[in-house]
């Protein structure tokens, strides 16, 4: 039986990559950071917490990383565990390097030392691209990013190069523009949108206060997007990928679907409220994922008025849960 460890199996894509890997007879273990609440509500919803061995360990501490390699003896490790929220990122710029950068550097480190062959799976992102210098941003696109996430990200992503170049590992790196499902944090903006047109709709709040709604993203499906990191590791030769839709679209176009979905205006609840602006903008991100079209055979199934609905009706769900509880 194939064994794959996931970092951050307990966010969004870690919930969904696990099953993934499940479906396809893997068996899988997460790392799991200690807090002092419960965060496997995500594995819940997935009905998959008992499927999964958690071995607990952080990573800012290579001794636990060595740890979670030793027990686990996985072929693959895929690092989705990350301080993932731009925002915070620019309260916390230390501790974003040391999670989401440093990181990287730790659990390269405890595959290299312990088996070199495993392969190897990093999580980067469309934010490093931040100031775009092209229109439609590809593999090839140079980067320029504008928050200390994107900058952490940006080390993590030439680290993952650099141990593929320089040991020769099986590591590879996806570009991942923004993608979204009712698991996503509640911090982002398409979910904070969701439940908040769901509250509206159900009487619970008057209104949405958002930042920058003139911002514009690529945003797609994290159940499509797992499909790729997974298909990444199945290829002979490890590479980086763009993996996007190639569509882009404002918040406030966002905002619309997801009002409209329930017969409301927009208009009428959104708020812009200068908290939350940010001290550097990614004004847009279009992404070109040809590379993976072709060589990858991935594309994405999931428009962005699917996926948008499917939060809504997810957050109309549990609202209405809340308010009968
Ligand atoms: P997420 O929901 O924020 O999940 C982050 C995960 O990292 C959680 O499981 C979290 O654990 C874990 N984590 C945080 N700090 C840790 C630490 N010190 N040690 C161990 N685990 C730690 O993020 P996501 O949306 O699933 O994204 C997955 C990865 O892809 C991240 O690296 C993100 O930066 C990257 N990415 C995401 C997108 C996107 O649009 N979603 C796009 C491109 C790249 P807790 O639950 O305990 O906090
Ligand atoms: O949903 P967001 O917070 O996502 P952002 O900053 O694009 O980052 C996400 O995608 C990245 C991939 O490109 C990931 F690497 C990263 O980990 C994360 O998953 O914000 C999207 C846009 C921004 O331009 C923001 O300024 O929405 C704008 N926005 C407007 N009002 C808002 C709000 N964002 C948030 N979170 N909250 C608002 O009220």
């Amino acid at each position: 039986m194939k064994k794959a460890l996931i970092t951050g199996i307990t966010g969004q894509d870690g919930a969904y990559l696990a099953n993934l890997l499940l479906e396809k007879g893997y068996k899988v273990y997460g790392l799991l950071a200690r807090r002092s609440t419960n965060t496997l509500w995500r594995l819940d919803y997935l009905g998959i917490i008992k499927d999964v061995e958690l071995i607990e360990g952080d990573m800012t501490d290579l001794s636990s990383l060595i740890r979670a390699i030793k027990i686990s003896q996985p072929k693959e490790v895929y690092n989705l565990a990350a301080q993932s929220f731009v925002g915070t990122s620019w309260d916390q710029p230390l501790l974003t390097a040391q999670v989401t950068g440093l990181g990287v550097a730790n659990i390269l480190e405890a595959i290299r030392l312990t088996d070199p062959s495993i392969r190897f799976y990093q999580a980067s992102t469309s934010e490093m691209f931040g100031l775009i210098q092209e229109e439609k941003q590809s593999e090839t696109t140079p980067f320029y990013p504008r928050s200390p996430y994107g900058v952490a990200k940006l080390y993590g992503h030439w680290l993952t190069v650099n141990y593929r170049e320089s040991f020769n590992m099986h590591a590879s790196s996806g570009i991942l523009f923004n993608h979204e499902s009712p698991l996503r944090g509640i911090e982002f903006v398409t979910r904070k949108v969701t439940d908040g047109v769901a509250r509206i709709k159900l009487g619970v709040e008057k209104e949405l206060r958002l930042g920058n709604i003139d911002a514009k993203r690529d945003w797609g499906f994290a159940g499509d997007y797992v499909e790729a990191m997974w298909l990444m590791l199945q290829q002979e030769t490890p590479d980086d990928y763009v993996i996007a839709t190639g569509r882009t679209t404002t918040v406030r176009d966002m905002c619309k679907i997801a009002f409209e979905y329930v017969g409301l205006n927009y208009e009428d609840y959104v708020v812009i409220d200068p908290k939350f602006y940010r001290p550097a903008e990614v004004d847009v991100l279009l992404g070109n994922p040809t590379k993976a079209m072709q060589k990858l055979g991935w594309k994405p199934k999931t428009t962005l008025e699917e996926l948008i609905t499917m939060m809504v009706d997810a957050d109309l769900e549990r609202v209405r849960k809340e308010v009968n509880a």
